[in-house]
């Protein structure tokens, strides 16, 4: 049976030209094979066939315009229906490597049923002023028990919403609060007991807090400029603690391992607990904060400096909390898209509750809901403090937060009140305690925690006549051991096994604690808590009581480490408990396995000249990512990332090609279902569309840039923005990725502050390449024509993906059509290409007068044209330099300097700029669309004369032209500046340059371009 396959609807372009056909007469194709390329002039898309078969004609040749409903081919149809599903590519192979990695079978969890106790019957009688009939109330209260104890807590629920909607549709006006009672969200009933022993916890932990103090203390003994934290592990210490011994699992043969983001302030409490493991020795204690001999523990966690420790950098507050919620959604992609296996691995995050003002730390929770990442635990440690006092004074963080956190749909788990209130909320008949308990502001509570138990007693139980009997037979020591949640292991391990067991959303565990826990006068709950970083020997002598760490007086005075002998009950629990779990954390190690990088032919098509065609650069990426598609190593482990602007990127046919991650898959049909590049929403979509959310973007680029560490498979993630709502705005989370060790590629595309035309002051960027060059393991480059493009790309993808460097690549692409020349013949171009720069041109007829021109992205075009006006009008030679990076340049060159003073007796060497233009004729003049110092930054690498122009100053609409103009980086200025360039130096008469002023009405007096 023959069958015919037509151009598909391809949305509002008529007569588009065929630029690749990727199929012949004879060949077998299946169903979505892609048979022909079609290229508009903003983007490329690739025709799959409707049909499987063997082609029995083609009646499109490259060069071709089609338009909807041309015939491309003929086929000879099999019988393979056109409802067939293709197989998605090569998932089957990474399948296996994942598996290969983690062999052995994970033992399946069972999941013990959470034996709630039967609730003892009682009823909270809430005395409110304000209710006007109590025996009704009562009677309401009394129908809820009923309905909890015999239909459970679904059915109360469910008739509360019930009430609460038939109330507004009645039109009662109710006041909305999203939060519950100042309580525990667990009742005691119900709280899943750990069956760790107690007694051999709490000694342990105390050795962590004493040794976590002690390393604190010893180096600023040392070095008081050194700094460092007591009072955020301390006060974080049982949540840690519960973690590491019950719940965190580590990475395996076995076992992908569960993924923590620590506190970056608590990093001393890790490193004790390591101390402990038999991870750390002493020495390395005491090279806390003195990281520059190796060995030395890093301030916070940082991969860059502990690669082998530390997974995750979180101490620039906020980071932390959107890093591990994108961790949490890339974790799912993998899942869904069959690259990793569901283990149920989990994503912990620790976060303070001062960070949580950070609008990142909260800018994502939505998305965490709408993802239903129940694979993301967030635990917020509310010690009511943050660096210069209380959180929230006047309120309560924790009531705060729950609002906010089940306004965003997670589930809510507080931990306000440890085990020995649970009686003291039992007897609470009245409701008085529970009154007092949301009455209190934090400022009160941070401020009794300073205090004592006959404080407490009188400003907070004193408070009602009801509230004081309750604690009559109690002693102010009896007051004082009253403990927060948040220090009660009972309560932490109850909260974190029902996280652990939630299924359809987030949890967020907030856990009330004190600052500074047990440091006493000089250190507990006070505002200066979070700077304390020396103890006196009073101090040290009470916190050792405080905990009962089993040191001497002297011992304390020396404030000495204290590890119990290997075969001590302590140690010997630690480790059982860490080997149980799988191994030690934090631990960071890769065992992913490197992608070939494709052939070099694969790129070849962009070696030759576009001939006619113009495209931008920003074009030949998206043709170029196309065909990486085809390669079937590296197709798919590409990790597109967009914000909301595939269509300013001309890669909306990705959408149909490789779809778009959604976890639901798509329930809607979209309004351009019939078009070639309709919005396609998939399970197992690869493209992540993260909508208009750069730090989102950046962040799922982050987690996706550290797959080969945390998941143990390489990807290559493409995370493609409008180059100036890059580094300028997610700047710090750039430089986490660096720190982080992230491995991809960044594209700032529209780049340029005189390419992008329309779009004015905030979209012109004349300075991402100046950020980008602060980030010590950033390579960046400003490529100008589409075989500079294709060199940069696949050494970027052999350099990262093949041969495991630590850098990530930072290219940017611009929206200017312009031809493209065939890739220069000259055998040291490719290398020059990656170096940073290389002779593009060389004008050389009249061998008197000579300029060396130096031109990056989409300025290197106009020092052409102005090489040409120079040669043919003015008869000065010149040669062309297209400068790929100056970044790059500078790095060579700074590096080659420093090696020559350090060595002045050795062979100099000689810096790449020097090797290029040494031996050249002339003066140098250098330009890009970017601010001046871009270029300026070779100047010390060369002894010519070098002179510079640039965009310095704020963007503007305009016409390209006429921005060149005003930023004085065009052709004419380019001429008018190389003469008179020319004339400073002595090599021509100033006449020229007069003239050529004249010639392009250039104002001499125009104020500067960065004061307009
Ligand atoms: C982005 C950023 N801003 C400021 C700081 C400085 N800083 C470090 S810790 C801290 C207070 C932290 O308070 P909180 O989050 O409550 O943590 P805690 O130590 O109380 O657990 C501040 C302001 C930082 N690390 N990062
Ligand atoms: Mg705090």
């Amino acid at each position: 049976m023959s069958d015919k396959l037509f151009v598909p609807d391809i949305g509002d372009f008529e007569k588009v030209e065929v630029i690749e056909l990727l199929v012949k007469v004879g060949d077998q194709i299946n169903l979505n094979d892609p048979v022909v390329t079609i290229e508009s002039d903003k983007s490329s898309v690739e025709i799959p066939t409707t049909v499987s078969g063997k082609i029995e004609s083609v009646k499109v040749k490259v060069g071709d315009k089609v338009s909807k409903g041309d015939l491309l081919l003929n086929i000879i149809t099999s019988k393979e229906s056109l409802s067939e599903k293709p197989i998605p590519k090569d998932t089957e192979s990474i399948i296996k490597q994942a598996e290969a990695v983690l062999k052995n079978e994970k033992k399946e969890e069972t999941i013990s049923q959470n034996s709630i106790k039967e609730k003892k019957k009682e009823i909270i009688q809430v005395k409110n002023d304000n209710d006007i009939d109590p025996l009704e109330t009562q009677d309401w209260l009394e129908s809820l028990s009923a309905v909890v104890k015999k239909d459970g807590n679904q059915r109360a629920h469910f008739l509360i919403k019930e009430l609460i909607n038939k109330a507004y549709r009645e039109g009662a006006n109710i006041p909305y609060t999203q939060s519950t009672p100042y309580i525990n969200s667990i009742p005691p009933e119900a709280e899943v007991k750990s069956n760790g022993d107690q007694n051999i916890e709490r000694r342990i932990r105390s050795l962590i807090r004493w040794n976590a103090a002690a390393m604190v203390v010893r180096a600023n003994k040392k070095f008081p400029e050194l700094g460092g934290h007591i009072g955020t592990f301390a006060s974080a210490a049982t949540l840690y603690d519960v973690g590491m011994n019950h719940f965190w699992r580590a990475k395996n043969n076995k076992f992908g391992g569960d993924l923590v983001y620590f506190q970056g302030h608590s990093a001393p409490g890790i490193y004790a607990r390591a101390f402990l493991e038999g991870r750390l020795n002493e020495k390395q204690l005491d090279s806390f904060r003195q990281e520059v001999k190796p060995g030395g523990l890093s301030s916070y966690p940082h991969p860059w400096l502990m690669p082998k420790f530390w997974q995750f950098p979180t101490v620039s507050m906020g980071l932390g909390p959107m890093l591990a919620i994108y961790q949490a959604r890339y974790m799912k992609y993998l899942i869904n898209r069959g690259l990793i296996k569901d283990e149920g691995r989990k994503v912990w995050a620790f976060l303070g509750d001062g960070e949580m003002d950070e609008p990142e730390s909260m800018g994502a929770i939505g998305l965490a809901a709408r993802e239903k990442l129940d694979n993301l635990i967030f635990v917020v440690n509310c010690n009511l403090q943050r660096l210069d006092g209380p959180v929230r004074g006047n309120g309560k963080i924790i009531q705060e937060l729950e609002g906010s956190f089940r306004g965003a749909g997670w589930n809510v788990i507080k931990v306000i009140w440890g085990s020995y209130w649970d009686s003291l909320i039992a007897n609470d008949k009245t409701g008085h305690l529970a009154k007092v308990m949301n009455e209190t502001v934090d400022g009160e509570y941070q401020a009794m925690k300073a205090r004592d138990g006959a404080y407490v007693r009188e400003k907070f139980f004193g408070k009602y006549p009801e509230t004081q009997e309750l604690v009559s037979s109690l002693s102010d020591k009896d007051i004082w051991r009253l403990n927060r949640g948040g220090h009660d292991p009972h309560k932490v391990y109850a909260a974190y096994d029902q996280a652990s067991k939630n299924k359809g959303s987030p949890t967020v565990i907030i856990a009330k604690t004190i600052k500074g826990y047990g440091m006493g006068k000089t250190g507990e709950s006070v505002n200066t808590t979070h700077q304390t970083k020396k103890l006196d020997v009073d101090d040290l002598m009470y916190y050792r009581d405080r905990f009962d760490v089993p040191l001497t007086d002297e011992q304390v005075k020396n404030v000495e480490y204290f590890k119990p002998d290997e075969k001590s009950l302590e140690i010997k629990y630690i480790k059982e408990k860490r080997m149980r779990l799988g191994g030690f954390l934090p631990e960071r190690t890769t065992y992913s396995k490197p992608i070939k990088a494709p052939a070099k032919d694969i790129f070849d098509f962009m070696k030759v000249s576009t001939g006619e065609k113009e495209m931008s650069t920003t074009m030949a990426l998206v043709r170029m990512f196309t065909n990486l598609l085809r390669d079937k190593n590296v197709s798919p482990r590409l990790v597109p990332i967009i914000p909301d602007e595939a269509r300013t990127f001309g890669m909306e046919g990705f959408f149909q090609k490789i779809g778009i991650y959604a976890h639901e898959g798509q329930k809607y049909e979209p309004e351009d279902s019939a078009q070639l590049s309709s919005y396609r929403e998939e399970k197992t979509g690869q493209v992540l569309e993260e909508g208009i959310n750069e730090a989102g973007a950046m962040s799922s680029w982050i987690a996706a840039a550290t797959s080969y560490t945390n998941h143990d498979i390489e990807m290559i993630p493409i995370y493609i923005f409008y180059s100036m709502f890059g580094f300028q705005r997610i700047g710090d989370l750039a430089w986490a990725a660096g720190d982080s060790q992230a491995r991809g590629f960044l594209i700032g595309a529209t780049a340029g502050r005189t390419t992008l035309a329309g779009e004015g002051l905030q979209h012109q960027d004349g300075h991402s390449h100046l950020i980008a060059s602060t980030i010590p393991n950033c390579v960046s480059y400003d490529p100008t024509f589409h075989y500079e493009l294709a060199v940069i790309f696949r050494e970027g993808l052999r350099r990262m993906h093949e041969k495991n460097e630590n850098v990530f690549y930072y290219i940017t692409t611009m929206n200017e059509n312009y031809s493209h020349p065939g890739m220069p013949k000259d055998k040291n171009c490719e290398q020059g290409i990656l170096n940073g720069m290389y002779k593009i041109k060389e004008f050389n007829k009249y061998k008197k007068t000579k300029i060396q021109l130096l031109g990056s992205g989409t300025i290197l075009r106009e020092m052409m044209a102005a090489a040409e006006i120079l040669q043919n009008e003015y008869q000065i030679d010149s040669e062309i330099w297209s400068v790929t990076s100056f970044n790059e340049l500078r790095k060579d060159g700074m590096e080659v300097e420093r090696y020559n003073l350090l060595n002045p007796d050795k062979d100099q060497k000689v810096s790449f700029v020097e090797q290029c233009l040494g031996k050249t004729e002339g003066p140098i003049l250098a330009a890009s669309d970017y601010m001046r110092m871009n270029s300026d930054q070779i100047r010390p690498y060369t002894d010519k004369s070098f002179y510079s122009l640039g965009t310095d100053g704020y963007g503007r609409s305009d016409t390209r032209k006429n921005l060149r103009k005003f930023f004085e980086v065009d052709k004419e200025h380019i001429v008018a500046y190389g003469l008179s360039v020319l004339a400073k130096e002595q090599l021509i008469a100033s006449k020229h340059a007069k003239e050529a002023i004249k010639k392009y009405n250039i104002d001499g007096n125009k104020p500067m371009p960065t004061k307009l």
